[in-house]
């Protein structure tokens, strides 16, 4: 008998202490991030979220967990910028030419032949200019953490290869949603059609259209070869990605936890340029090795498309505001005159 109660009262004070630490293994249950993104997981940018993703779990010690949804699985970009701005969703990577809708700055970007290689890229989108139209998405309930590369685009289409401004003529191109993307293939002749990217493939295979334009990288990942034939290297615009968190909940985490998301971020940034980089360097033999037709612009029609496609810039300026356009134009012409 004096042996059971013993033997109870021992089991229920074990209970009793052990009841402050189950409590407390419920408080510190890690943060769940949904970060969410629009290519395949076995793509630039799924590498990188990947990356970031076990960055910030062993940076937090656990306490953040990372799930990263790919393949649009949280649906296309500007579907996914507005669960971020609810707090619906806390964390994506997406192109910053689907934000324009949210903060015109972003248009900027968009600019036709705005940077000529990929160092003056990061120089501006990691400088001064770069951030300030970054910190605009403050206002509309989004945090920027970083710029990644997307890349310099490049048009595909079924139905043949593009080696002058005629060429594009009545082709029906996609465009991403964006009016300068609109405006700039329309300026050229195409038919431009913008479409959300989860949408493209299938809109290539059943020839909805009739082709399209994005980095090596996401003609190879997205296996756009399938169902494309002709890729033609015009290098129109370079493209960048950026990683977006909810301000609604950025604005609840502490000081501690949002240094570990923008460290992991930056780290993110730089595993994924070099990544994206060293893929691009093959992308061009590995897709001439899937049957892709491949062909280059010659000097004097490159200049013409150049040529036609600045036409878009007054009005790109007239959208970012003078003061940026110049300023931007002054960084670049800083950059070159030092090289
Ligand atoms: C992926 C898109 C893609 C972009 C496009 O979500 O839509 O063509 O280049 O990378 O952001």
């Amino acid at each position: 008998m004096t042996l059971i109660r013993r033997t109870f009262t021992a089991a229920a004070a074990a209970l009793l202490m052990a009841a402050p630490f189950i409590a407390q293994a419920q408080d510190i249950k890690p943060r769940l991030i949904r970060f969410g993104y629009g290519l395949n997981e076995q793509s630039n940018q799924g590498r990188a979220v990947k990356l970031f993703a076990e960055t910030v779990e062993k940076a937090s010690g656990g306490k953040m967990k990372v799930r990263a949804i790919g393949a649009a699985a949280l649906g296309p970009d500007v579907q996914m910028q507005q669960a971020l701005i609810g707090g619906a969703q806390e964390m994506m990577v997406g192109s910053t030419a689907t934000l324009v809708g949210i903060t015109k700055e972003m248009a900027l970007w968009d600019t036709p032949f705005l940077f000529n290689s990929t160092k003056e890229a990061d120089a501006i989108l990691d400088g001064p200019i770069g951030q300030k139209v970054m910190d605009k998405l403050q206002e509309k309930g989004l945090v920027g953490l970083v710029y990644w590369e997307n890349g310099f685009r490049n048009l595909t289409n079924i139905k043949r290869p593009v080696t002058k401004l005629e060429d594009l003529e009545g082709i029906k191109l996609r465009v991403m949603q964006n009016n300068v993307y609109l405006d700039s293939f329309k300026t050229l002749g195409a038919n431009a059609i913008p479409l959300p990217f989860s949408e493209l493939f299938s809109a290539l295979e059943t020839k909805t259209v009739d082709g399209q334009e994005n980095p090596y990288n996401t003609i190879l990942s997205s296996k756009f070869y399938e169902v494309q034939k002709y890729l033609s290297i015009t290098n129109h615009v370079y493209s960048p990605w950026i990683v977006t968190v909810s301000k609604k909940w950025w604005d609840g985490l502490s000081k501690d936890e949002q240094k570990v998301l923008m460290d992991a971020a930056k780290a993110s940034r730089d595993f994924e340029r070099k990544d994206t980089r060293d893929e691009a360097a093959k992308a061009l033999a590995d897709l001439k090795g899937k049957g892709m037709q491949i062909n280059e612009l010659s000097p004097a029609e490159s200049a013409r498309m150049r040529d036609k496609l600045t036409k878009v810039n007054a009005g790109i300026a007239a959208n970012v505001g003078m003061d940026l356009w110049t300023e931007t134009q002054g960084a670049l012409a800083k950059l070159r005159g030092g090289k």
